[in-house]
C-alpha cells in the first residue's frame, strides 16, 4: 500500500496559533502535508503507524519550532530609489509633515518611480522581497501608490504579482491611488480623486490588479470626505477596502472604515475610543506599524491597552517603505511590537499569523490546522518567544514550505 501523505513532519515542536493553549502549542508533534495542504496534525504519538508507513518523505525535526508562515500584511515595498537623504534631515530635526509639506517625502519617491522601467523596478524591489522571505514571510500585501497616475500605478502592481510568482509566495495587492495629490494636481484635489475613483480604480480592477483598496486618511494626505468617495467606489466594484488612519492625527478615519466593514485600520497612534468601539463592532483589524513609530521617532503610543480590551484582533506589519520604515524584518517588527507597544510576544506572533491572515482577508491560512495551506516556517528555535527576542541574524530561519513544498530560499 502505497503512503496516504506526501511529507510528514516530526520530532516538531508546533506553534499553531488555533486553540486554546498558549501559542496553540504542541511538543513531540507531527505535521502531514498532503496536495498542498496540512492533512493531519497532533501529537507525533497520535500517529496511527509509524511515520515512515504514513508519508512518502519524512523529516524529523529533532525538537526545532515550526509555524505558519508569517504574513506581512501591509507593505510599501515597490518603489524607486530611496529617501536616506531625508533621513538625515529629520535627524537633524525637519519632521515627516515638513519634509513632506516642501516637496519631499511620497513626492520624492513617485519621481524615481514613475521615472523607472517595469523590469528597474523589478529588480530593485525583489531583494526587499527577497529580505522578508528570508526571515520567515510567506504572504504578504504590497500597495501601489508610488505612481499616483495610471500607468505607474499599474507599473507598481504589475510588479508586485510578478516577485510573488517569481519567488512563489503569495502577493495581496492593494490600491493607494489616494497616498499623496500629485504635483500637477496641486491645485485640483477634486479632479485627482475623481481620476482616482472613476478612471484608475475601474480599470485597473478590471485588469485584476486590485485585491484592496486603501487611502492615506490625513492632514497631508486625504480627508474623510475623500476617502468615503474611494470606498464607496471600491464597495460597488466589490472590492474590500483598509485605510491609514490615525497615524498623525485624530481624523476618525478608523469608525470610517469599521462603516464600510473594512479589512484593517493601519498604524493607529491617534486612534480614540470612538474609533475602538467602531473597529470591535465590525471586527475590523487594528494593523500596527512599530517600525514607522520607531523610524519617525513617535511618542505617542497606539491605545494597545483599550484595543485589548475591545476584543480588537491586532495584526503587526513592517509598513516596509522608504520613508518612514525602511524595515525589511518582519520578526523585528513583532518584536518592536513588543518591546515599544507592550505586546506581548504571543499577542505579536498572532499579529504576523492568524490577525495578519484576517487583515488580509484569507481564511486559509495563519494558522496551523487541518484543511489549511501548507505554508510553514521551520525555524532553528526552540521556544516561540524566541521570535520577537532576537535582535536582527540570519540564523533563526531553517526552512520555508510554500503550498508544501520546500522553498529553494535565495535561488
Ligand atoms: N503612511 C506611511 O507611513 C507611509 N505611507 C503612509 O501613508 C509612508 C510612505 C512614504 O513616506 O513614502
Ligand atoms: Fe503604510
Amino acid at each position: 500500500m502505497s503512503p496516504r501523505w506526501d511529507r510528514l513532519l516530526v520530532d516538531a515542536t508546533l506553534a499553531t496559533f488555533a486553540g486554546t493553549a498558549p501559542y496553540g502549542r504542541i511538543d513531540h508533534g507531527a505535521m502531514a502535508l498532503h496536495q498542498g495542504r496540512i492533512a493531519w496534525i497532533g501529537p507525533q504519538e497520535a500517529l496511527s503507524a509509524p511515520p515512515e508507513t504514513l508519508a512518502m518523505h519524512v523529516d524529523n525535526l529533532g525538537g526545532a519550532l515550526v509555524t505558519p508562515g508569517l504574513i506581512d500584511c501591509h507593505t510599501h515595498l515597490v518603489f524607486g530609489g530611496n529617501r536616506a537623504h531625508e533621513f538625515d534631515l529629520r535627524l537633524n530635526g525637519a519632521s515627516y509633515e515638513e519634509i513632506a509639506r516642501a516637496g519631499g517625502g511620497i513626492v520624492s519617491t513617485v519621481k524615481a518611480t514613475r521615472e523607472a522601467s517595469e523590469d528597474e523596478l523589478f529588480a530593485q524591489s525583489l531583494p526587499r522581497a527577497r529580505a522578508l522571505l528570508a526571515d520567515g514571510v510567506t504572504t504578504l500585501e504590497i500597495k501601489s501608490g508610488y505612481g499616483l497616475e495610471l500607468e505607474t500605478e499599474r507599473r507598481m502592481l504589475r510588479v508586485a504579482r510578478r516577485l510573488g510568482e517569481t519567488l512563489g509566495a503569495s502577493v495581496r495587492t492593494s490600491f493607494l491611488g489616494l497616498h499623496a495629490l500629485p504635483p500637477e494636481y496641486r491645485d485640483d484635489r477634486d479632479a485627482y480623486v475623481a481620476q482616482v475613483c472613476d478612471a484608475m480604480l475601474p480599470a485597473l480592477a478590471a485588469e485584476g490588479l486590485v485585491d484592496a483598496v486603501d487611502a492615506f486618511c490625513e492632514t497631508i494626505g486625504f480627508t474623510p470626505a475623500e476617502t468615503r468617495r474611494l470606498f464607496e467606489r471600491a464597495t460597488q466594484l466589490g472590492l474590500p477596502v483598509k485605510l491609514h488612519a490615525e497615524q498623525l492625527s485624530d481624523l476618525d478615519g478608523a469608525a470610517l472604515v469599521a462603516s464600510f466593514h473594512g479589512l484593517s485600520a493601519d498604524h493607529l497612534e491617534h486612534l480614540g475610543e470612538h474609533g475602538i468601539r467602531a473597529m470591535a463592532e465590525t471586527g475590523t483589524v487594528a494593523v500596527l506599524l512599530p517600525g514607522a513609530y520607531y523610524a519617525l521617532r513617535e511618542t505617542k503610543l497606539p491605545p494597545i491597552v483599550s484595543l485589548r480590551e475591545h476584543g480588537v484582533p491586532m495584526a503587526v506589519a513592517t509598513d516596509c517603505n522608504p520613508g518612514t520604515s525602511p524595515l525589511l524584518s518582519l520578526r523585528l517588527a513583532a518584536g518592536m511590537a513588543c518591546t515599544l507597544f507592550r505586546l506581548t510576544p504571543e499577542e505579536a506572533l498572532r499579529g504576523v499569523t492568524v490577525h495578519a491572515a484576517r487583515a488580509l482577508g484569507l481564511a486559509d491560512r495563519g494558522t496551523l490546522e487541518v484543511g489549511q495551506r501548507a505554508d510553514l516556517a521551520v525555524w532553528n528555535l526552540r521556544e516561540p518567544a524566541e521570535l520577537c527576542y532576537w535582535i536582527g541574524g540570519s540564523h533563526a530561519l531553517r526552512q520555508l514550505f510554500l503550498g508544501g513544498e520546500p522553498h529553494p530560499l535565495m535561488a
